[in-house]
């Protein structure tokens, strides 16, 4: 893998350091008082490259190895060569409501060749076999989410012995460092292993390199087979006291009373071709990594990893009340919250597990943005290939990132989407002749960005709303050569293609055809056949209303562009509204039609709520209309998955309902999230961790709509609290502090100098700011001097 090159980001952090304190709290951290049994018990660490799982055993250690960019597969142009051609009449069909012929044409004709992608895998695994261990007295094994280690502590043989993992950024690499201090030292077997398409794992005097190929069988549904992309894994060992030796291909390590382990591993993906390179060497790539980590010293390694991972994570803290069980185990804790105990130390906890998941996961070194499992992943064919699916998980992989003070971590979502443009505007062409770019409901990094999977995946106004997390980025940085060089361009080609996709229906509105409400189905009138493919569903009117108005916005700031953006507002009017149906709640469809399933995980003619901030109280009817919708999601079993029910959490802090809000976020923790704090998506999908993040910062501030919002959606049971660090549109950094479930004071950090409009209840002040200036108000929103 190598970084993007030739594309210079200016993203603005330095001004989010600026004035921030590095907030420490001593119980950040998740902890158990046994090993993990199984990977979604382990304890993930990671650098945005590389990732790893650790179990903690006592008798065998085993870390679950990540790289980013490893994937099954290859670029393929994977467009329905017949969409062209098809298209009027599916069009047409679809206008006569065919149903039927409608469903066979795009089946067909649209779906793409081959309609699947392969899978995200894992590098290998770290293996440790310990001898001579007697069952501990005592073991406990964490992760401090402030500097970005897990460790094991346990008593055994009259000795101590720790282990700390990490995977620094500063060095790429992950580190296990293990010490013995007492009468027994570590005696130990290493060895490194992959279930499949292993070329070699060869031992040097202290190091072993494993390297492969990714060799995929033929298969009609993802592709040809082939040689696929190449792989290494490398390791150094460093003995402090006795000795290291090669056993087979493994190494032995004797009595050694500390040791330093540092491990990385490479591919020959390349992100600028969203290809394999044979000019990259991966094992060379590791040796190189490893030389250089090689040079420092385990406790220079170490601070420079603390350093930076802290300056990242300390930006921003919350206080929902002080730790009531610092001697419970994570575990027990999550229990009890099931139980019905509450534990809004635990909330806090899992509001910073998602930042701290994303700083893992998403940021350089690595290039690529989180996946549907952040960046771990242990299975050779992962649920869902463990992908970008962009009909709601990868965007809201990113909801948190800005409000949660992590701007860097939406850079490989930019670079990503910058280069999907590429492809993207190759299925634009080929399949709807039209200009500019799309993407269907999932991607790979090798581009993929035809119709996926089966007709459910004809959505294409996926690649608009991958345009949303490009636009924030701008509306919270401020950055004005981002705005010009990266957000635009993506923004306006996006812009271009729905102009040229919209068709005019018979009743002279703009519709997007053919489309669907992702992933739900409706019944024909007056039978009982079950039907998406649809033409202008309600998330694709927000979706365009939304990409329209960010691009109208971009292109006044930028003062460019003038007709095209004429052109934009006309097209507006004459889109199909968004409707109230008969039951009073939002209409998922152009019709009043029957849902197949009223209880469905996606709510996607939510949109408008949130993410978007199209519905708000300003339009009373489709502001109930709504919390309507919503509360029959729920009464028909709703919020079934993790993401769905931190979705549900967002809309309740938007529709400022802080009660609802927070019954979801426990329903969240009871019924989602498994004992590593993970979000349970049968194994494990992280767009729940993300989306709770962020469901937790919208309850306490919102920025939409011009108003900087203070503790919009408070709920009763966090009383007295305060988070400090968290951002706003406009450039604003803000502390707020709350008592008695009454804002106390806001300490207001301005970085790019706008106006600040900010409200609290039925109050609002308005002042100007100047660029890195702080303002503290007090309950009544007054300045204090
Ligand atoms: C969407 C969801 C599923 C799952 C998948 C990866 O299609 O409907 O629940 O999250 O993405």
């Amino acid at each position: 893998m190598i970084l993007l090159s030739g594309i210079i980001f200016i993203i603005s952090v330095t001004g989010c350091q600026e004035g921030l304190n590095n907030y420490q709290d001593e119980t950040l951290k998740l902890w158990y008082t046994s090993p993990a049994k199984q990977w979604t018990e382990a304890l993930p660490v990671g650098n945005g490259r590389l990732g790893a799982m650790v179990f903690g055993g006592i008798h065998f250690e085993h870390l679950s190895i990540n790289e980013e960019s490893l994937w099954a597969g290859q670029p393929i142009n994977n467009n329905n060569p017949d969409a062209g051609e098809y298209l009027p009449e599916i069009r047409q069909k679809l206008l006569n409501d065919e149903h039927e012929e409608v469903f066979r044409l795009s089946k067909e004709h649209l779906l793409g060749t081959p309609p699947r992608i392969r899978s995200y895998q894992p590098v290998c695994d770290l293996e440790l076999t310990f001898f001579g261990i007697e069952e501990p007295e005592s073991y406990r094994r964490e992760l401090d989410l402030q500097n970005g280690i897990s460790s094991v502590n346990y008593y055994s043989n009259g000795t101590g012995y720790t282990r700390e993992v990490f995977a620094s950024a500063p060095d790429d690499i992950l580190i296990v460092r293990l010490e013995a201090s007492g009468t027994f030292p570590l005696t130990l077997g290493i060895q490194l292993t992959r279930e499949q398409d292993l070329t070699s794992v060869v031992p040097g005097k202290n190091s072993l390199t494993l390297t492969g190929q990714i060799i995929d069988a033929p298969d009609t549904l993802s592709g040809p087979g082939g040689e696929h992309m190449k792989f290494a894994a490398g390791l150094i060992v460093f003995n402090e006291g006795g000795s290291v030796k090669v056993e087979g291909n493994s190494l032995m390590v004797e009595e050694a009373h500390a040791l330093t382990i540092l491990m990385t591993a490479a591919t020959d993906y390349n992100i600028n071709n969203l290809n394999f390179d044979r000019s990259l060497d991966p094992e060379k790539i590791c040796k190189e990594i490893l030389e250089q980590a090689g040079k420092k010293k385990y406790t220079t390694l170490k601070k420079r990893h603390i350093e930076e991972f802290s300056s990242l994570f300390g930006r921003v803290s919350l206080d929902l009340g002080e730790n009531l069980f610092p001697e419970i185990p994570t575990d027990t804790r999550l229990q009890a919250v099931r139980e019905g105990i509450p534990d809004h130390h635990l909330v806090s906890l899992y509001f910073q597990f998602g930042r701290y998941l994303l700083m893992s996961s998403s940021r350089e070194p690595g290039c690529l943005p989180a996946n549907l499992q952040g960046i771990w992943n242990h299975h050779m064919k992962a649920p869902w290939n463990s992908d970008f699916h962009t009909n709601i998980n990868l965007q809201m992989n990113y909801w948190h990132a800005e409000v949660c003070n992590l701007p860097e971590t939406v850079k490989p979502l930019i670079q990503f989407v910058n280069l999907l443009r590429r492809p993207g505007s190759v299925t634009a062409k080929e399949m709807y002749g039209t200009r500019g770019w799309t993407l269907h409901h999932l991607t790979d990094p090798f581009g993929r960005t035809g119709v996926m999977d089966g007709v459910w995946g004809i959505s294409p106004m996926a690649g608009p709303w991958m345009t949303f997390p490009i636009w924030r980025h701008f509306e919270y940085t401020g950055d004005m050569n981002y705005l010009k060089e990266y957000a635009y361009p993506i923004i306006k080609e996006s812009a271009e293609f729905v102009i040229d996709f919209l068709i005019e229906d018979s009743d002279g509105y703009l519709v997007t055809a053919p489309s669907h409400s992702p992933e739900n189905s409706f019944f024909e009138p007056g039978t009982n056949t079950r039907v998406s493919i649809t033409y202008a569903p309600t998330i694709d009117i927000q979706i365009i209303n939304g990409l329209f108005d960010h691009c109208i916005t971009a292109s006044e700031i930028l003062d460019m562009d003038e007709d095209f953006r004429r052109q934009l507002i006309e097209t507006k009017q004459k889109l199909s509204p968004v409707q109230i149906g008969k039951d009073s709640t939002i209409q998922e469809w152009i019709r009043d039609y029957e849902e197949v399933e009223p209880g469905h995980r996606h709510m996607s003619h939510l949109m408008g709520l949130y993410p978007l901030s199209q519905i708000t109280p300003k339009d009373h009817e489709m502001f109930e209309a709504a919390r309507r919708t919503i509360e029959k999601r729920l009464r028909h079993g709703g919020g079934g998955t993790g993401w769905s029910r931190a979705w549900i959490v967002n809309f309740f802090a938007r529709l400022q309902d802080g009660e609802k809000a927070y019954q979801n976020l426990l329903e969240l923790l009871r019924k989602s999230t498994l004992d590593n704090l993970f979000d349970n998506h049968p194994p494990f999908q992280i767009d729940g961790n993300f989306g709770g993040t962020a469901g937790i910062a919208e309850m306490l501030l919102q920025s939409h709509g011009g108003e900087v919002s203070l503790l919009p959606a408070l709920p009763e049971a966090w009383h007295d609290g305060s988070v400090k660090g968290i951002c706003a549109r406009g450039g604003f950094v803000l502390d707020i502090f709350w008592q008695n479930g009454n804002l106390s004071r806001v300490k207001v950090l301005s970085k790019l100098g706008n106006p600040c409009n900010i409200r609290y209840r039925d109050k609002t002040v308005q002042f100007e700011t100047g660029m890195g200036k702080s303002y503290l108000l007090d309950e009544n929103l007054e300045i204090k001097k």
